[in-house]
């Protein structure tokens, strides 16, 4: 019997996706470069409906036509030598699907040059890590629409269950990678927030491992419920190996990072959006790589810590999570800004709500904030600063936030995705901006021009003429 699908690469990702599709019934053909691995792989998991091939023609051979095949190696230049050593193996009409971290622009270029072959290409997007890829990731596919569609009943049955099949068309042209750069710049975001809080609360608040590991309990009753606040109340009361010691108390503040961040940010720039709470996650984890720099720096420069008036201690609770609330509703919009920006600029169409429902479940951001997400973009195209709900939570919770980052720059603790976050909801939302003199003083050296605000038309202004040197 042929395979209906199969996958290249078996790295824990790979594995891991592979046994979803077996456990679903499924029947899988896989193979990877290295073929101990593909061995060792089905030695583990003899199973009917799951068959290692050494050899890659093997390999094609064993899957039912028109062939289905994921990809699942290194984003770079392995998926092309990879889709080179398939090319004179497939018939027209056969799919790649590629399953990596992938460039949107690779993915964009792959698909036209295997066009040109009769050979159809899907760039897909996967979160959830390996838990996910084993039991249901969130799954963002991109591409020609029919070819996709085809796809979908097949990944409907892999993708996370609830609340509904996370997976949906994201559109031609790269955006099922775009949706997922996007995904993991908001990612990064999250995280930051979650550690930016977590600081906040050791060093200007005194309080403990187990008093924020209950904090962060207490957030999942809230909106503010997430995987990720979830793993963190549980990383938080993790014990070391010593009596009274934590784990994350052991582990160096050296933090890593794999690129799709940083490509959210040079994106944002590209397309004159703005999301400065994932570019301070970047900054963050950058910086954090200069330990020793950072040891010097903080010996050198004394800090005036004056005693400052802090809330009472049942108010913190509240501050935190109302602060929170508001970096974590803002700092979507910022990822959503740029998506809106972006689908208009390379066409893809994207349909937000179905992107929000994508996210609800198996992917690392999923969070209860994704149903009203997903609610907004039923009804409106605007951005989420626009929403009615949206716009009562923020008039509730921002003031929490100002006074929050108030109190971090008074103690010296770096809270940039905090402040990123007040700074895109002022920037967006002040009438009069000190652009006037920005205008002026380009005018002055550059004769750049300016439009007035009394009527219509570009003007010059002789400025040095006039007695100003
Ligand atoms: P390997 O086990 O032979 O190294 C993650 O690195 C996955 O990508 C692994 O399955 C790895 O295969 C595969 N991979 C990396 N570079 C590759 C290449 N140039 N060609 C094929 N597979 C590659």
């Amino acid at each position: 019997m042929k395979s209906q699908i199969g996958l290249i690469g078996l790295a824990v990702m790979g594995r891991n996706f592979a046994l979803n599709f077996s456990n679903k019934n499924i029947p899988i053909s896989v193979y990877n470069r290295t073929s101990q691995i593909t061995d060792d792989f089905i030695d583990t998991y003899s199973r009917s409906n799951l068959k290692g091939f050494i050899s890659l023609q093997d390999f094609v051979n064993s899957l039912e036509k028109p062939r289905k095949i994921l990809l699942i190696v290194k984003a770079g230049p392995a998926v092309d030598n990879v889709i080179q050593e398939l090319i004179p193996l497939l018939d027209p009409n056969d799919t790649i699907i590629d399953c990596g971290n992938s460039y949107f622009k690779d993915t964009q270029a792959r698909q036209k040059y295997l066009q040109e072959k009769e050979i159809q290409y899907i760039g897909m997007g996967i979160s959830g890590g390996e838990e996910g890829a084993l039991n249901g990731p969130s799954l963002m596919p991109g591409g020609e629409k029919e070819v996709v569609e085809k796809l979908l009943p097949l990944l409907e049955k892999v993708a996370a269950p609830s609340p509904t099949p996370c997976v949906a068309y994201m559109g031609n042209n790269g955006a099922g990678h775009y949706v997922k750069m996007i995904h993991n710049g908001i990612e990064y975001a999250d995280m930051q927030l979650i550690a930016e809080i977590y600081h906040l609360g050791r060093k200007v608040f005194k309080m403990d491992n187990l008093t924020l590991s209950q904090l962060f309990e207490q957030f999942q009753k809230t909106e503010l419920n997430s995987y990720l606040v979830e793993i963190t109340a549980k990383i938080l009361r993790t014990p070391d190996s010593t009596p009274d010691t934590f784990l994350v108390d052991k582990i160096l503040d050296v933090a890593e990072a794999k690129g799709t961040g940083k490509w959210t940010v040079q994106e944002a720039v590209e397309l004159d959006e703005m999301v400065p709470s994932i570019m301070a996650a970047i900054s963050a984890r950058s910086k954090s790589k200069e330990k020793r720099k950072r040891q010097e720096l903080e010996r050198k420069y004394k800090r005036d810590n004056k005693e400052q008036l802090l809330p009472s201690s049942n108010e913190i609770n509240l501050l935190l999570q109302e602060a929170m609330l508001a970096a974590k509703i803002l700092s979507y919009a910022q990822g959503i800004d740029l998506l809106q920006k972006a689908s208009e600029v390379y066409q893809f169409d994207l349909n937000l709500s179905k992107i929000a429902k994508v996210w609800r479940g198996g992917c690392i951001i999923r969070s209860s904030l994704l149903n009203t997400i997903a609610d907004h973009f039923e009804k409106s195209e605007q951005s989420l600063l626009f929403s009615p709900f949206f716009q009562e939570r923020l008039q509730q919770c921002m003031g929490s936030l100002r006074k929050l980052i108030g109190i971090a720059q008074g103690n010296t603790i770096p809270v940039g995705s905090l402040s990123g976050a007040l700074f895109y909801f002022d920037l967006n939302s002040t009438d009069n901006l000190p652009m006037n003199l920005i205008q002026a003083q380009r005018d002055y050296f550059g004769a750049h021009e300016f439009a007035r605000t009394d009527r219509p038309g570009r003007f010059h202004y002789q400025w040095s003429e006039n007695g100003n040197n």
